[in-house]
Parts: C-alpha cells; sequence; structure tokens
C-alpha cells in the first residue's frame, strides 16, 4: 500500500516507487541510443521504459498493433499468451512477485473483453496491474465498428482508475500516470484505452516521468493523537491479537509487523491474502482465519480482547457474520484506504496511512508492551486441541493434503505457490508452511478458477527477471480449474518456463459438490466430471513433461523427478474424490462455530 514499484520487494521502504522515476534520470547516452518517439504509440512504450517495466503479457490484434509494433524496437520482454484472461493473471502474479505493477496488453473488443476477469481479480486484491487496450480510432467510437466495445464504460467498475487517451503528444505520459497510480497508495488496476489514430498518431516529445496524479496524495502516516490513544489501548489489552492483510504484504511491511508482533509478544492471524507475512512456523503464529481457516485463529478472533487489524478490508470470508465477528474484542484498524474503516467492521481505533509507518508510530508511542503471557498460553492450548490433520487410511485413496506436504518438503522457503480458486486452493494454504511474503499467489476476493497456471507463468518470469532463477514455482490445480486455462502451458512450453503443476483431480468442481453434499443433500448437479482428460499426456501433447499419480508411493518420486525437470510438468494426481475441506465457518456463522466434519455444519 506504500508509494512503490520497487525492484526489490521488502526493503520496508515506503518512500520510493513509481512517483520517484525522476530522481532516476537517463544519461544523455543512453537517451542518444534510443529512436526517437515518433508516433503516439512509441510514446506509450516509452513511458513504459521510463518506469522500469521489463516484462509485459499480452495478445496481439489490430487496434493494438501499432503499440506491438513499437514494442519491436523495445528490451521489454513480451510473453505472448494464449488468451487474455490468462495475460492479465499472468501480470497480475507479476506485480505481486516482483512488486511493482505488471502490465498486459489486449487489442480492442475481444481482447480487452476477455481482459476483464483478470483486472476485476486484481481490483478485488488489491493488486497493482497496468492494462493497456487498443480501440477504434476516436472518429468511429460509437459506430459498433469492428472490435469495438466501450472498454472504459465496462472496466470503470472494475478498475482504480482508467484512461481514455486523447492526444498522440500527451499518450505516454497518460501510461506512466496509469503505472505509478497503479502501484500508489492501496494498489489497483489501472487501464488506458488506446484509440488507434491516437497510437498511430504523430508525436515529437518524450514522455516525462511516471508520476501519480497531482491530487492524489494518500496519506501516509496516522495522526498522532489517535497513535497515542491507540497504544495505551494494545498496552492495556490483555487478549490482544494481530490480524495481517494482504495490505501488509503490499506495503512491504511484513519485517516491520513481524518484529512489532515478535517485541510486544502479540499473537499473529492472518488473512488469507496476508498468508506470507508472518512465518507460519512462529510460535506466534495462528496461521489464517476466516471459513477455512484454522480452528485457533478462529478461536482467537473469537476471544481476543483487542484486534489490531492491518491492511485488511475485512471480507466476508473472514469475518463471517459481520454482528457476532471479534464478540468480546474492540477494534484497532490501520488501513491506507479511509474507506475501508469501518466499512464492515466497526473501528473503535482508526488508524490511517502506510501499514509499515503506522506500525512504526504506533510502536514509537508505546511505553509497555501489554501482559499477555496468559493469552499466548491459551492460544497455544487452542493449537494443540485443534491441530490442521487429516485421516490418510490405507484402505482410502490418496489424500490431496499429502501431496501439498510432499511439494512443501521437498522445496525450499522461497518457493511461490499459485493456485486455481477450490478445494486444492483451500489445502494448499493450509498444508503448506509459508514463511515468506509473496510466495503465496491466489485469486482471493473474485475468487477465479483458472487463476493458477497463467499465474505461475508471470510469477516465474518475475523471479527470473529478480534473478532467482533457483526458486521454484509450484501451481496447485483443480482439474476443473486447470481446464479453464490450460492452453498457457502452451506459453510455458515456448517460454521454457520452469514450473511444476500439480493437479488435484477429484473429477469434481470439488468445492461445489462439498457444499452440494453438506447444503443440497448430496444432489450432484453439475459438479461431477464423468470423464476426464489425461492430464499427463496432454501435457506432453503440449510439449511439457507429464506423470500420472495414483498411489501414496509414487508421490515422492513423482514430485522430485517433476521438480528437477528444467521446464513445465504437470502430475495429474488422481486424489480422493470425497475429501473434505475442514474446517469450515458456514458463510454467515460466526467463526467460533467452525466445524470440523459435515454433520457439524
Ligand atoms: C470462473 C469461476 N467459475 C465458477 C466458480 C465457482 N466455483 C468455485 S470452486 C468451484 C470448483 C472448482 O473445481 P476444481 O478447480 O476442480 O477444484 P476442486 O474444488 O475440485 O479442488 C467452482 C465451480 C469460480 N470460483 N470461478
Amino acid at each position: 500500500m506504500s508509494e512503490r514499484a520497487t525492484p526489490t520487494p521488502e526493503t520496508d521502504d515506503p518512500t520510493h516507487g513509481a512517483a520517484d522515476t525522476e530522481e532516476q534520470p537517463r544519461t544523455d547516452d543512453a537517451d542518444d541510443e534510443r529512436p526517437p518517439v515518433t508516433t503516439g504509440a512509441s510514446s506509450v512504450v516509452r513511458a513504459l521504459e521510463a518506469a522500469g517495466v521489463e516484462a509485459a503479457f499480452g495478445v496481439q490484434g489490430g487496434a493494438i498493433m501499432p503499440v506491438y509494433d513499437a514494442l519491436y524496437d523495445s528490451p521489454i520482454r513480451h510473453v505472448m499468451m494464449a488468451h487474455e484472461q490468462g495475460a492479465s493473471h499472468a501480470a497480475d502474479a507479476y506485480g505481486v512477485v516482483k512488486g511493482e505493477p505488471g502490465v498486459c496488453l489486449a487489442t480492442s473488443g475481444p481482447g480487452a473483453t476477455n481482459l476483464v476477469t483478470g483486472i476485476a481479480d486484481a481490483n478485488m486484491d488489491s493488486d497493482a496491474v497496468l492494462a493497456l487496450t487498443g480501440q477504434v480510432p476516436s472518429d468511429m467510437v460509437g459506430s459498433d465498428a469492428f472490435q469495438e466495445t466501450d472498454t472504459i464504460g465496462v472496466t470503470a467498475p472494475i478498475t482504480k482508475h482508467n484512461y481514455f487517451a486523447g492526444d498522440a503528444d500527451t499518450v505516454g505520459d497518460t501510461v506512466g500516470e496509469a503505472f505509478a497510480l497503479a502501484g500508489m497508495g492501496r494498489p489497483g488496476p489501472t487501464l488506458v484505452d488506446l484509440p488507434k489514430d491516437v497510437t498511430q498518431g504523430e508525436a515529437g516529445r518524450e514522455p516525462g516521468p511516471a508520476r501519480p496524479p497531482k491530487t492524489y496524495n494518500p496519506q501516509m502516516e496516522a495522526d498522532e493523537q489517535d497513535v497515542k490513544v491507540a497504544a495505551r489501548a494494545i498496552e492495556n489489552a490483555e487478549k490482544p491479537l494481530l490480524l495481517f492483510g494482504g495490505g501488509v504484504i503490499k506495503a512491504n511491511a511484513s519485517k516491520t509487523a513481524r518484529a512489532f508482533a515478535i517485541d510486544h509478544g502479540i499473537p499473529v492471524v492472518t488473512t488469507m491474502p496476508g498468508i506470507g507475512s508472518f512465518p507460519e512456523d512462529h510460535e506466534l503464529c495462528l496461521s489464517w482465519a476466516g471459513m477455512h481457516g484454522t480452528g485457533y485463529a478462529n478461536m482467537a478472533i473469537t476471544h481476543t480482547d483487542l484486534l489490531i487489524a492491518v491492511g485488511t478490508r475485512f471480507d466476508d470470508r473472514l469475518t463471517g457474520g459481520i454482528d457476532s465477528f471479534a464478540p468480546e474484542a474492540e477494534v484497532l484498524h490501520i488501513d491506507i484506504d479511509p474507506a475501508e474503516i469501518s466499512k464492515n467492521i466497526h473501528a473503535d481505533y482508526p488508524l490511517v496511512g502506510d501499514a509499515g509507518r503506522v506500525i512504526d508510530q504506533v510502536d514509537t508511542a508505546m511505553e509497555h508492551s501489554p501482559d499477555a503471557r496468559e493469552w499466548r498460553e491459551q492460544c497455544g492450548q487452542w493449537k494443540e486441541e485443534y491441530p490442521m490433520d487429516y485421516a490418510a487410511p490405507s484402505d482410502e485413496p490418496l489424500k490431496p493434503q499429502f501431496v501439498v506436504e510432499a511439494f512443501d518438503e521437498a522445496t525450499a522457503d522461497d518457493t511461490i505457490v499459485t493456485t486455481g480458486v477450490g478445494q486444492h486452493q483451500m489445502w494448499a494454504s493450509q498444508y503448506w508452511t509459508y514463511r515468506e511474503p509473496r510466495t503465496w499467489v491466489s485469486s482471493h476476493g473474485l475468487g477465479t478458477m483458472g487463476y493458477g497456471l497463467p499465474a505461475a507463468i508471470g510469477a516465474r518470469l518475475a523471479a527470473d527477471q529478480m534473478g532467482q532463477e533457483d526458486r521454484s514455482v509450484v501451481c496447485f490445480d483443480g482439474d476443473g480449474s486447470f481446464l479453464m486455462t490450460m492452453q498457457e502451458l502452451s506459453v510455458a512450453v515456448r517460454e521454457n518456463m520452469d514450473i511444476t503443476v500439480a493437479v488435484l483431480n477429484n473429477e469434481y468442481i470439488g468445492m461445489v459438490r462439498q457444499w452440494q453434499d453438506a447444503f443440497y443433500e448430496g444432489r450432484h448437479m453439475a459438479a461431477e466430471y464423468n470423464w476426464c482428460p489425461e492430464f499427463d499426456r496432454l501435457a506432453e501433447a503440449f510439449g511439457a513433461r507429464g506423470w500420472r499419480v495414483d498411489d501414496y508411493d509414487q508421490v515422492v518420486d513423482a514430485v522430485s523427478e517433476a521438480l528437477a525437470y528444467d521446464g513445465p510438468s504437470v502430475i495429474d494426481f488422481h486424489v480422493d474424490p470425497g475429501e473434505n475441506v475442514y474446517p469450515m465457518v458456514a458463510s454467515g456463522a460466526p467463526n467460533g462455530k467452525f466445524a470440523l466434519s459435515e454433520d457439524q455444519l
């Protein structure tokens, strides 16, 4: 949530960012080497370069061709995706991993509408993405021209801001502004719609540096008086609980947040997007709370007397019933977006500002830590009482949780995990121990099936560009989710990307089947695939490596062979179709009423 576009995430320096590109002027020599800006399209590309953009994901087409033509001369690495949805998810994940806005491109009409799911996804998760869309020439707008869609109208509700470019000379400035805005303050997707006459039109000037609009000045520090009052509340709390949301990671504030929790001995739960902000193997960590969060995180939320929430929008998957959320607690809410304060959950102590800076302010204002020894012991007891485990009887099929654990065991702590949406996503978040920010890359707010594979492509490129070629990228996918975007495997093969896809194949759209069993008397309407392709053979047909695994004794070898293969690989794990995700808090129920089996729902 800080001003950023940082080349190295987790610097905990919220002052650098896109707006600072002005501080790094190019040398005259470098200027001389570049062809002059002659068209709107070359100005667009020059603006991207000036903002430090190193990669873009997209699909060609008539109205965006001038921009692609200008990219021909650019060092920006363009990854041609199979589908524009894949481009938007890849850009999103690239941005998450790299800590700067990801860029995607599409032509007008269907190209732009295919981007929409990824833009909406980025918007829900406050991920910084810049989308550039071609548009029919300005004088044809409104005429139902070939491939004309009102992209501005369609994307207005799902972007932080969007722009209709009107002038070849200034279009580069607009693109720079959109890039800076996407990454600054509370991040989000921005879009610039580029009519063909504007990108083809003559331009004679270099775009200026990427700068957010002058009117956009997010508050970085909280009011000092409010901070003092909040500090007293923390000192006096008997059962304080930190709730770290995705905003902690976006603000590059994980180090600061960790130090605060540890110095003051305050237990931590995270939201799902906040996974990785605090090491899950730390004794203070209760992992994530909410619908499928841990029993102990949900118990802590239920009994805390002061919930210190940082960078979260209190999504309903976290809160369950609003009225029953954290019933014994006062709420201290730190967020950079004032619109989030008391939107869903009333904040007794609202602190608006950048997560890292405000935590620092509160820390400085605190005269002593709360006396939370008994509370910490209580949280520890809940961990023992409600452990995350699963039964794996030998007469039942392979359990998906075992596969997740096997991958976690076989990979380093900095491994990046991406997922589709469904049961597999929940197991990937429950049975993997996340220790670092920006290692958990998933679709939270929108819940977009198909996010996993294109996200793995974006994550892979980001890691490679950061010089982390040895880092593993693992995508846990469902059979249903994989079927939605698996064509992007062609991209991974073409670009020789080292990613491993683990399909937790239950031959169901399993999360729907679980809900049908729990809430619709087991009527499996449109939830069962009575036929599924052989994903290992399909992978081989794409030019990737493929394995099929049915039994426990095949898991370890397949995992290590797939990880060792330097290129895209797919393991089709045939897992127990009847396995369910627990714990589960039913929609709208109190967090403390989590079920551990179907009969408790
Ligand atoms: C694009 C999209 N369509 C529909 C849904 C509704 N939905 C949520 S989970 C789910 C099942 C996912 O099935 P699969 O990917 O096989 O994963 P599983 O639950 O079996 O692990 C569906 C259909 C969704 N989240 N996204």
